[in-house]
């Protein structure tokens, strides 16, 4: 039997940018934003083949790059056989045609990027939703670049829908079709919410994991609850939140949840249209900030998270903040003097399990529903009071004293209000 060859061919790909030097995180490209775009193409399937990045106070209002470069970049694709150029910041609708045109390829940029990916990675009905939705409405005001260049140049990076459909093109039936999705979104979104009101009626204290793409979320999820989530060393491998519950020591019972990772310059869209997904983090009780501590931009990494975190709503929750990969990381994490704010500061290895200790500790610190263990004289009299400990809290030691029964239990505070009355009194 003759083996057919189903390996989609390689795409190869030049990186473009401008540096402004204005230190913008959103707009400006650097060493570390070029290198992370090319850790994206190389996640989407291309083959980076070469970089060019202009210094230039501000980018070309028409067409990104001044004249001079954009010959340059022609030169390169030809020379490199390239049939993609990938911009680092996202285009104008305008830039895209004209550099579409100049470069007699297909363009795209960092949005249409992460687009591609997310299209790819997402698995659940709702997240396929979301991803289409982002996808459509980034598309619909550039389809005069898109669209006429698009059909002409054939497929790839950039217009892959979820499920390796192709994305349409077509102005008027984009638009009902995103008004069927967004239709769709609202009952994927009742079925969210109907989740959510049975877990707070199990009374547990929710924990979302939020932090830059590849931190180690899924690795901590896993290692934490003992569950199997894909976890890879690729960006965004996890679009689709996951819930997977663990006790702390006293008892309490955490919802840990993972979701789809941050990054700089996340298309607006893509957070609007993912905001059910991320609900799942402003309706947390805590927030477990991961960060890749063996990174040597963590201090990046977390601003872009805190200011997402913010743009969700989701700023003055309690925060753990996670340095992770201690394993990894040569000697110890350097913290900066001025540290982000965080209420509790631990360093972990989500591999080895180094610091978990410390890590459940600061949880239940911050956690609504904190017990401590405190010591009761229940009088013989009142044995219902005894079993209502035993069955609703955590006894931990029982002894029989001739004024009654003496326990040792873990209360949290309204408990604690209503047992206070048979505090023993050398507690
Ligand atoms: N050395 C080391 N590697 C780790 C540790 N935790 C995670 N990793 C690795 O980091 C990579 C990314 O881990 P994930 O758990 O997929 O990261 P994530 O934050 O869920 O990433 P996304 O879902 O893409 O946002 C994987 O290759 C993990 O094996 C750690 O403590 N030490
Ligand atoms: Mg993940």
């Amino acid at each position: 039997m003759a083996l057919t060859e189903t390996k989609e061919k390689q795409e190869r790909a030049i990186l473009a940018g401008v540096h402004t030097g204005s230190g913008d995180p959103l707009k400006d490209t650097t060493e570390e934003t070029i290198n992370e775009l090319a850790r994206l193409a190389d996640t989407a399937g291309a083959e980076v083949v070469g970089t060019l990045v202009q210094n230039r106070p501000s980018p070309e209002n028409a067409t990104y790059l001044g004249e001079g470069k954009l010959e340059e970049l022609l030169g390169a694709c030809e020379t490199l056989e390239a049939d993609l150029i990938i911009f680092d910041s996202e285009l104008s609708p305008m830039q895209l045609k004209n550099l579409e045109k100049a470069l007699k390829r297909r363009v795209i940029d960092r949005s249409m990027l992460i687009l591609d990916i997310f299209a790819r990675h997402a698995l659940s009905r709702e997240g396929k939703i979301q991803v289409e939705l982002a996808q459509l409405k980034y598309m619909l005001p550039r389809l005069t670049g898109i669209g006429t260049q698009l059909s002409r140049l054939g497929a790839g990076i950039g217009t892959r829908g979820p499920g390796e459909t192709r994305l349409e093109t077509d102005r008027r039936h984009i638009r009902s079709r995103i008004h069927h999705l967004q239709q769709e979104l609202s009952e994927v979104k009742k079925h969210r919410e109907l989740l959510r009101a049975g877990r707070r009626q199990e009374n547990a204290v929710t924990v979302a994991l939020a932090g830059y793409t590849n931190a180690g979320k899924s690795t901590l999820l896993n290692a934490l609850t003992g569950a199997d989530v894909y976890a890879e060393d690729k960006l965004f491998a996890t679009l689709d939140p996951t819930v997977r519950g663990f006790n702390l020591e006293d008892g309490r019972n955490i919802l840990l949840i993972d979701t789809v990772g941050f990054i700089r310059k996340l298309p607006h869209h893509l957070i609007e249209a993912f905001k059910s997904t991320l609900e799942e983090i402003s309706l947390a009780d805590v927030v477990l900030h991961v960060t890749d501590g063996s990174n040597e931009e963590f201090m990046q990494h977390i601003q872009v998270v805190n200011r997402i975190l913010s743009e969700l709503g989701a700023a003055d929750k309690p925060v753990v903040l996670a340095f992770n990969k201690a394993d990894a990381a040569d000697g110890s994490i350097e913290l900066p003097a001025s540290l982000p704010e965080a209420d509790r500061i631990v360093h972990i290895s989500a591999k080895t399990g180094a610091g978990f200790d410390a890590l459940l500790e600061a949880i239940g610190d911050v956690a609504p529903g904190k017990k401590q263990a405190v010591r009761l004289l229940i009088p013989y009299t009142d044995g219902a009071v005894l079993s209502e400990l035993h069955n609703d809290h955590t006894v931990l030691e029982e002894t029989y004293e001739p004024e009654g029964t003496c326990i040792q239990v873990l209360l949290d505070a309204k408990a604690y209000n209503r047992f206070k009355a048979y505090l023993k009194e050398d507690n």
